[in-house]
């Protein structure tokens, strides 16, 4: 019989309406293992016994039940149509955006006691350790689209506090595409694959997507992130995360102030090249999921800070943009981030559906000392996803074990699909007494939650305010503060993509009324890679006719805005993660090999033995080495480095096709790329550009190469390399 690992885990009274848990029974449920051990309770072993749903033992599973060996089939087969039918029911919608993401559980701990900012238990007391599952995605593909696809990626984030669950719904890039809720089907329905053929999956590279943006002047701004390497990250752990729009926190005495919240990586913000990322979706269509799941296994626990940029509610206009417009950043230079606590992932699901699938985020998932501010995106956000939940996973979302808080939940709704709890008593209405009242509403409780009491006063209009209206200063920021290589990935980036669209039209209003305005030499870079003449049709202050949206002053300060806290450009203090491939096969220097092997993993990187065919290899001490990938199975770019390795494999190496494709694609994409001893006679072979341009080129003795090898992967890539003529 299949065995429930952990009945006794989860206090059944804990969820009897009207009746509150006892607290010991409670306490058990929370802290960092809480959210786990509730999982359990409905956690189930593969079992010894095959059985059908009601319990009864199967006698023959792979047999219908038949009129004679060559018989029809029988109707009366229950276990063949249980069997059947529940396997035709096993979808559920796919979210209509975000729909390819992986998830992990974790912990987040607050460093010190923010009582002066919120009330929020999990910001309030440093020694509580609050269960967290976290859900990434990318936006526009299907389930089953790659993982590397040039997106926005989702970053949710649930939290099991005590007081209730909340979710902090975040991108990896701090602003979007529009201002206003209303929009957001018309954004999605740009970029998803045109409805005629449905095609391309999970690319903004086509028509429709720039026909709306090159109407749409707001998206100016989020278009620059979007074309650059942080639509493009290594791995879920090398991103950062925010909550985009402004949020209050308000403490006990209910003072409020706005904060904009960010999750800040341990291993720093990395990025991919975008003719890797292309590679590595045929390659490795699950390659961040993939990254993200070895970690957790092997240790490497993906970690952030969480950090606030918090703002009084006095200085809400002092910025030359509008706090609640989420097209805009507030510059790090202006308001510092400050790190609060630290969020670690150290669980993989036990299950993708139940877990990953079925979880059900929501921007109105909140507790007390956290609350809203007016921003139009969010205020229509609070809409849909309650709605979105309700069609997808169905009314009872809330009660699945993913979703369900730590804390009881007693109220008087009832029934509907697939309901779980079994609710005791005549009572399901309130007011009451025959049930004494209860559940009842206690606003003087210390953890109910309470509107923030914002005043509203307004006509009823459908207008935006006037400080929505500069579109292209914070764009044009963007462009400032990045380093030249970054602003030449996003000229190409751009120009990739206008390459990809066939209306001229739309090809020349992209041009012309958003890159223009951006910045000069962006559009001229676009424009010799595209052939899109720059010839100004509209500025910003003119917009054409077409134009639904009227675009805001180009402001002329905005030439001088940077925010250098933007550019990913640093060098990293850490290499844990990373994945090194050395290049072996028959007679591997056998030091040499060891040497740099335990170097790296010293440093906990990933390192995989590439050789002619999977199984082992003799290395020059006779010794037999496990070989990870056969060559012909192995592709650079799911590598950050190369290493080739002395002995009798290096001669063999520079002979081969693949060796040599192998490690001009690695150059290509600015990794690092190091040769020991006779390991330099297959770089020789290729084809590394010019003479004396070999940056984080490292040829030396084990030793030399080694030390190389790793501050070369610190640097993470070498994007400045010359490239042209490198056949890879
Ligand atoms: Fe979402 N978004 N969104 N979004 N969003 C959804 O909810 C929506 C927006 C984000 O891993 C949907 O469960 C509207 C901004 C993430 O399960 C849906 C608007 C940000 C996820 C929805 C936005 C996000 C979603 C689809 C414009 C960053 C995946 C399936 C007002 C701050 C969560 C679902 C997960 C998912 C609506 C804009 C982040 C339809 C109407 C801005 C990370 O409810």
């Amino acid at each position: 019989m299949p065995k429930k690992s952990s009945r006794a885990a989860r206090p059944p009274k804990a969820r009897t309406s009207g009746q509150s848990a006892s607290a010991a029974d409670n306490k058990s449920l929370h802290g960092e293992t809480g959210k786990t051990a509730d999982l359990a309770s409905d956690t189930v072993e593969p079992g010894e016994v095959l059985t059908g749903n009601q319990g009864v033992a199967i006698s023959d599973d792979q047999n219908s039940l038949r009129a004679g060996p060559r018989g029809p089939t029988l109707m009366e087969d229950f276990h063949l149509r249980e069997k059947i039918t529940h396997f035709d029911h096993e979808r559920i919608p796919e979210r209509i955006v975000h729909a390819r993401g992986a998830a992990a559980h974790g912990v987040f701990q607050v460093y010190e006691d923010l009582s002066d900012l919120t009330m929020a238990g999990l910001l309030t007391d440093p020694s509580r350790r609050t269960p967290v599952f976290v859900r990434f995605s990318t936006v526009a593909g299907s389930r089953g689209s790659t993982d590397c696809a040039r997106d926005v990626r989702g970053f949710a984030v649930k939290l099991y506090t005590d007081e209730g669950v909340w979710d902090l719904v975040g991108n990896n890039m701090p602003v979007f595409f529009i201002q206003d809720a209303i929009k957001f089907p018309d954004l999605i329905h740009a970029v998803k694959p045109e409805p005629n053929n449905e095609i391309p999956q999970a690319a903004s590279a086509h028509d429709t997507f720039w026909d709306f943006v090159s109407l749409t002047p707001e998206s100016a701004h989020m278009l620059m992130w979007l074309m650059s390497d942080r639509a493009l990250p290594r791995s879920f752990a090398m991103m950062e995360g925010f909550g985009v729009h402004t949020f209050r926190l308000v403490n006990a005495a209910g003072k409020s102030r706005f904060v904009k919240f960010h999750w800040k990586p341990i291993k720093g913000v990395k990025s991919l090249v975008w003719d890797e990322a292309q590679k590595i979706s045929g390659k490795d269509s699950d390659f961040h999921r993939r990254d993200l799941f070895e970690a957790i296994e092997r240790g490497d626990y993906p970690e952030w800070e969480l950090g606030l940029q918090i703002v009084e509610e006095k200085d809400e206009f002092k910025f030359d943009f509008d706090l609640l417009d989420p097209t805009k950043i507030i510059p790090e230079e202006l308001v510092p981030v400050r790190r609060v606590g630290r969020m670690t992932l150290n669980r993989n699901p036990d299950n993708f559906f139940a877990e990953t699938e079925q979880v059900a985020f929501h921007t109105g998932h909140i507790v007390p000392g956290i609350d809203f501010t007016n921003d139009p995106l969010l205020q229509g956000r609070l809409f849909s996803y309650i709605d979105t939940q309700l069609r997808r996973v169905g009314p009872n979302f809330a009660e699945l074990p993913i979703n369900r808080p730590l804390n009881p939940v007693h109220n008087n709704q009832r029934d509907a699909m697939a309901r779980v709890t079994i609710n005791k008593g005549r009572v399901s209405y309130f007011p009451n007494r025959l049930g004494g009242g209860c559940p009842m509403h206690s606003p003087e409780a210390a953890d109910a939650f309470v509107s923030y009491a914002e005043k509203v006063d307004g006509a009823k209009i459908r207008a935006r305010s006037d400080s929505f209206s500069d579109h292209f200063s914070q764009a044009t920021q963007f462009w400032n503060s990045m380093s030249d290589w970054e602003q030449e990935h996003i000229a190409d980036a751009f120009s990739f993509e206008l390459n990809q669209v066939e209306n001229e039209e739309v090809r020349h209003h992209v041009m012309n009324e958003l890159l223009v305005n951006i910045a000069d030499a962006l559009a001229q870079a676009v424009s010799a890679q595209t052939g899109i003449r720059v010839a100004r049709v509209g500025t910003s202050k003119n917009p054409t006719p077409s134009a639904p949206t009227p675009s805001g002053p180009l402001r002329a300060e905005a030439k001088d805005l940077s925010s250098p806290a933007l550019s990913q450009d640093k060098p990293g203090d850490t290499i844990k993660g990373r994945r090194i491939a050395i290049l072996g096969g028959e007679g591997v220097d056998a030091k040499q090999l060891k040497a740099v092997a335990d170097a790296l993993l010293a440093e906990d990187a990933v390192v995989e033995l590439i050789a002619a065919h999977a199984g082992t290899i003799a290395d020059s001490a006779g010794k037999a080495q496990k070989v990870n990938r056969a060559a012909a199975n192995a592709a650079s770019v799911i590598y950050d480095a190369v290493v080739v390795p002395g002995g009798a494999s290096a001669a063999a190496l520079a002979k081969s096709g693949l060796a040599i494709h192998f490690v001009n694609e690695a150059y290509r994409h600015g990794k690092p790329i190091a040769a020991i001893g006779e390991g330099s006679v297959l770089l020789e072979a290729c084809s590394l550009g010019e003479a004396g341009a070999k940056e984080g080129v490292i040829i030396g003795g084990d030793a030399k190469a080694i030390d190389g090898l790793i501050a070369a992967l610190l640097q993470h890539r070498f994007p400045r390399r010359p490239i042209k003529g490198v056949p890879a």
